[in-house]
């Protein structure tokens, strides 16, 4: 049988096997959240970058450059890191080049799997039928913070292994760790991460309807995979009830 296994955090990366495997890369607030919202509504492309400076480079180059840094929009650059600028109209068809804290590193460093897919609350249901129809085991990466364990990423893991424990084996004990942590906060997420770390962060920036919005379930049925260095639309994505 397929096996399923959760990274708490990249830092701990070096200790799975990526080869052959499928991972999940998670960054529910907000990096993750933003990409699954800028394909569902309509954006060509998205260029994961680890740099400032290279980000900066491709505004010449045609594409629209998102910074953030902290939590917040970097300066001189297009976009920050909210899912709401990401459904504007101007962007449809459009080359997005993205630098964020915690979630496009944890992409950059996913580059050796098998596939790499993007996965949040918001295309939960795609996610989880996707890799529900996969031969391939399954590492599902949580970004968290500068190389520390978050909530929201470990609760969102949770909640793809609840409903692939049928169907996959478990390696360690994160993914029960994180389906036990699942379980505490699935009746009212907004209430259980009120006080954790980077909606404590967040709150301060007054960006509470991004959080709100980030933990809705299910809103969209698009998986962002990863072609090359770019972040696709997956072609077939079939919706789960
Ligand atoms: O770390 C990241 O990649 C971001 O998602 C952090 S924030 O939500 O924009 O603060």
């Amino acid at each position: 049988m397929r096996n399923i296994d959760v990274c708490l955090s990249p830092e701990l990366l070096h200790l799975y096997n990526l080869k052959g495997r499928i991972i999940v890369v998670i960054d529910i607030l907000r990096a993750t959240s933003c990409m699954t919202t800028a394909f569902a509504h309509g954006v060509k492309s998205i260029l994961p970058v680890a740099s400032l400076e290279e980000c900066r480079s491709l505004k010449d180059k045609g594409f629209t450059c998102a910074a953030e840094r902290d939590g917040k929009k970097e300066e001189g650059f297009d976009l920050g890191n909210s899912p709401f600028s990401y459904m504007s109209e101007c962007l449809k068809d459009k080359p997005i080049a993205m630098t964020t804290t915690n979630g496009t590193l944890a992409i950059t460093l996913s580059k050796n799997a098998k596939q790499v897919i993007i996965g949040s609350f918001l295309n939960l249901s795609s996610i989880i039928n996707y890799l529900s129809e996969q031969n391939d085991n399954v590492i599902l990466l949580c970004s968290g913070w500068k190389g520390k364990i978050n909530l929201e990423d470990s609760i969102f893991a949770g909640a793809v292994v609840d409903a692939l424990k049928d169907k996959f084996t478990l390696e360690c004990d994160a993914p029960l760790v994180a389906m036990h942590l699942y379980h505490a906060a699935k009746y009212d997420m907004v209430d259980f991460l009120k006080d954790s770390s980077h909606v404590r962060r967040l709150k301060k920036l007054n960006i509470q309807e991004d959080i709100a919005f980030c933990l809705s379930e299910s809103k969209y049925d698009v998986i962002p995979v990863l072609q090359g260095n770019v972040l696709v639309k997956m072609v077939t994505v079939v919706s789960y009830q």
